[in-house]
């Protein structure tokens, strides 16, 4: 019965407004409209001690991006979107079991992304029972118990899928892995799988790292640094900081982007006068508005030119010792590259040969240079080129292994890093998986596991029948949003973690369940003692959060004590003592430092904080040959025919991944909705469209047609031939078989579609 609804958001009763865009970032509006929301979801008092805690040493680390916290912190070390994360996490509303029996499953899915997240924190287990319109609570003893008999019951461990967001923290990531691989499989698909797949699986290959090589101190020392396919003003608004103190001392910025993203061109710093009243301070000084997907060919273009002038400068502008002794493949890049013609390269990437040139001379003049990038980077078919030709930039002037350079992959969720370094990972190295054998008496599976794609085809077809997924919203956040409903329809039973209501909890399977959890600004007291848990961010820093608030509810239990009750369901009590590590993580951390290395003294140093090794950081490029690789990439097939436009699906101001906190997207201009498409003017003249005309959007791939019905056309400069709209609302337009060349990444920033008006 429950197959009957929509697995989309649903409409919205009312158009969206849409206005012009602010002049700069942050500044006293952010201020405003960030305690707005956190007040109204947590009252004054909870609103100041929680926000006086973040990212303080002996406070939690911030909920919302992966970004590092500075060495001298302020007492307000939070930024506006953490705020909402904040605020969300630490409402007073709540999904409780009176809440589940007033709504039924059919009536919350017809509840939009933002009415689900406002209903507020789960409080108890609750079940749905086969063919039931309602969940109903449980204890958690039935819980773990029914969980068990389902994967007892399967004919192989490989028929079930234990999924991971980013926000689980290492102590409880480094348990579940093993739990799972006790169990028998390593199908652990995780949010890394859309997130930066692409970079680790293109950065190995070529530097023997998958890890960013920078620091935040050398933000401080680089003379040029690149925001590439990157919105930081939205999704990590902290670094702002960091580029307004490099823009003040002279570095360049340059930002390679099809939109002119507010947050990269002006920044009002909220913590200083001058920033609440002033005009702000310019950051990126040089836009290349690149069309969608023509980065390869924009790299391209910088690099050959510039091995032009250094050709006309008798070979003294590139790092040709640096080439010559720690490189491989440079003949073969150089070859291409000058054989590359510059019609295509300036086709292909929508950018002029002069701002091409431009940027060459920015990196012939960069001694310290700083590579950044994200999903703009990540989510394309050829997302391992794309990144392999940064790689490539930086290789030319030696700029990895060296102080205030360096390539940095910008992560996501707070601890999406830390998560894969505890093995968190459908194909862990064999290293990791020989220690963790050994250091547990058992013999892990060695046979790849399903990521977050293959996951999705194995639940379809049913060879995965149990799917179980410590955090995220697996249903709204994969692509192919239908399709992937199916999927997990098809499955006996799903069961989620989590902290709030989400549509992950609506679309299921036979059976489900939802485990509510502590979030990371809580207490946690296990065996009568507070417990701290540790992070990485996104530059390899560990570190402790303690959560300050008092829990939800008496009946939530942390993540590591709901892995640790499973895993007694599951496995029994046999060679490891789950009890033991629930009532003392100092235990699991012990245990982390004999598997996994860099982690010697991780209890003693878990509080002040420490750097895990980076071998390419440190000079050495752990690749077969002990040298960094150039790589040499094709200019991408053009996909798009005629009367096509590409796709690609980005966040707005108000949301965090599939968490709608508003319905604004502040620095475009959007108010009050979400249900927008931005276009190239010339593309909606061509179209007969106007502004705020509904249309209703196609993709087609082998496997089909999908259609998203009735978005807002809003006028916006965007290069010709591109559209962007909102990510969950538009994945329903992903095909599932759109992914990444070698890292299996869903494709989620090129998806050829078409445009139509909305048949009313
Ligand atoms: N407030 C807030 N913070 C967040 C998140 C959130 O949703 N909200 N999400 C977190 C997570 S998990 C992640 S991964 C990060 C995501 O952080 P971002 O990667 O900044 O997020 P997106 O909105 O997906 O933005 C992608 C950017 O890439 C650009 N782009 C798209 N296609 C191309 C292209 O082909 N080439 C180039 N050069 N640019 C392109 C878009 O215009 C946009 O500016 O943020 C994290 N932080
Ligand atoms: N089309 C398109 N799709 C995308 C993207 C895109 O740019 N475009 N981006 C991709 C990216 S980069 C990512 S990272 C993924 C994100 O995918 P996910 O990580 O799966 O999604 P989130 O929206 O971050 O998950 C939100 C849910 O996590 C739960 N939660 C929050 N905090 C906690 C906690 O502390 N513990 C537990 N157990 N649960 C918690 C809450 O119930 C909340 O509803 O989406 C991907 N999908
Ligand atoms: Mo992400």
């Amino acid at each position: 019965m429950n197959d009957q609804f929509s697995a989309q958001p649903p409409p919205e009763p009312d158009p969206a407004a849409v206005g012009a865009r602010p002049s700069s970032a942050t500044g006293i509006r952010a201020i405003t409209h960030s305690l707005r929301i956190a007040l109204q979801q947590m009252g004054p008092r909870r609103t100041m001690s929680t926000l006086l805690n973040a990212n303080q040493r002996e406070g939690f680390d911030c909920p919302s991006c992966a970004w590092p916290d500075p060495d001298d912190r302020s007492v307000m070390e939070f930024c506006e979107n953490g705020v909402k994360a904040i605020a969300s996490e630490a409402t007073l509303a709540r999904a409780d079991p009176a809440f589940f029996a007033t709504h039924s499953v059919v009536e919350l899915a017809s509840r939009s992304d933002l009415w689900l997240d406002r209903a507020g924190r789960l409080t108890h287990p609750m079940m749905l029972d086969r063919g039931a319109t309602h969940y109903r609570p449980v204890s958690w003893d039935e819980a773990f118990g029914l969980i068990a008999e389902e994967l007892k019951a399967l004919p192989t461990p490989d028929a079930a899928a234990f999924y991971t967001s980013g926000r689980t923290s290492n102590e409880a990531a480094f348990l579940y892995q093993l739990f799972v691989r006790l169990f028998g499989t390593n199908n652990l698909p995780d949010c890394s799988n859309m997130c930066h797949e692409s970079s680790g699986y293109a950065m190995s290959r070529v530097i023997g790292v998958g890890k960013g090589t920078v620091r935040l101190e050398d933000f401080d020392l680089a003379d040029s640094i690149w925001i590439v396919g990157q919105n930081p003003g939205t999704n990590h608004p902290r670094m702002l900081a960091t580029l307004q103190a490099a823009a003040r001392r002279g570095c360049r910025i340059v930002s390679v982007n099809p939109l002119r993203e507010v947050g990269l061109e002006r920044f009002k710093h909220p913590q200083e006068i001058a920033g609440v009243l002033g005009s702000g301070t310019p950051l990126a000084s040089l836009l290349i508005p690149v069309r969608v997907g023509g980065d390869v060919a924009f790299f391209k273009g910088v690099m050959k030119r510039m091995l032009e002038e250094d050709e006309r400068e008798g070979g003294t502008l590139l790092a040709h010792e640096f080439i010559a002794r720690r490189t491989d493949g440079f003949d073969a890049l150089r070859a291409d590259l000058l054989a590359e013609p510059w019609d295509g390269i300036v086709e292909r990437s929508g950018v002029s040969r002069q701002l091409i040139e431009e940027a060459a001379a920015v990196a012939l003049a960069s001694r310290r240079m700083i590579c950044c990038w994200a999903m703009g980077i990540t989510q394309h078919e050829h997302a391992v080129a794309n990144i392999q030709s940064i790689i490539n930039l930086l290789l030319l002037g030696g700029h990895i292994g060296r102080p205030g350079a360096g390539a940095c992959p910008v992560r996501g969720h707070s601890n999406v890093q830390g998560d894969r370094t505890m093995g968190i990972c459908e194909r862990m190295p064999e290293a990791f998986l020989e220690r963790l054998g050994a250091e547990f008496g058992f013999k892990p599976p060695r046979r790849d596991g399903f990521d977050v794609v293959d996951s999705i085809r194995a639940m379809h077809d049913g060879r995965v029948r149990v799917f179980f997924a410590l955090g995220g919203n697996f249903l709204s956040a994969t692509p192919d949003t239908e399709y992937t409903a199916a999927a997990l329809r098809k499955c006996r039973l799903t069961v989620q973690v989590s902290t709030k209501l989400n549509r992950s909890h609506l679309i299921t399977g036979e059976r489900a369940v939802i485990l509510p959890t502590l979030g990371r600004t809580e207490r946690d007291v296990q065996g009568g003692a507070e417990q701290f848990v540790t992070v990485e961010d996104s530059m390899s820093h560990v570190h402790a959060s303690r959560g300050v608030l008092e829990p939800a509810g008496p009946d939530l239990r942390s993540e590591v004590a709901i892995v640790c009750g499973l895993a007694n369901a599951v496995l029994g009590s046999g060679t490891v003592d789950w009890d033991g590590f629930r009532h003392d993580y100092a235990r699991i951390r012990d245990r982390i430092e004999r598997v996994v290395p860099g982690f010697a003294n991780f209890n003693e140093r878990a509080e002040a904080g420490f750097y895990l090794p980076n071998s390419a950081r440190e000079g050495r490029f752990e690749t077969d040959s002990g040298r960094a690789r150039f790589t040499v990439h094709p200019i991408p097939e053009q996909r798009a025919g005629n009367g096509d436009l590409l796709l690609m699906t980005i966040r707005s101001h108000d949301q965090f991944n599939t968490t709608v906190y508003g319905l604004d997207d502040r620095y475009r201009g959007i108010k009050g909705g979400r249900r927008v498409v931005f276009m190239n003017r010339a593309d909606m003249e061509a179209r007969s469209l106007a502004s705020g005309d509904l249309v209703d959007i196609s993709s087609h791939s082998l496997s089909g047609e999908r259609v998203g019905r009735g978005f807002q056309v809003v006028a916006y400069e965007i290069p010709r031939g591109c559209i962007a709209a909102y990510f969950p609302e538009a994945n329903v337009l992903v095909p599932v078989d759109h992914v990444a060349t070698g890292s299996n990444q869903p494709a989620s920033k090129s998806v050829v579609v078409r445009v139509a008006r909305s048949v009313v």
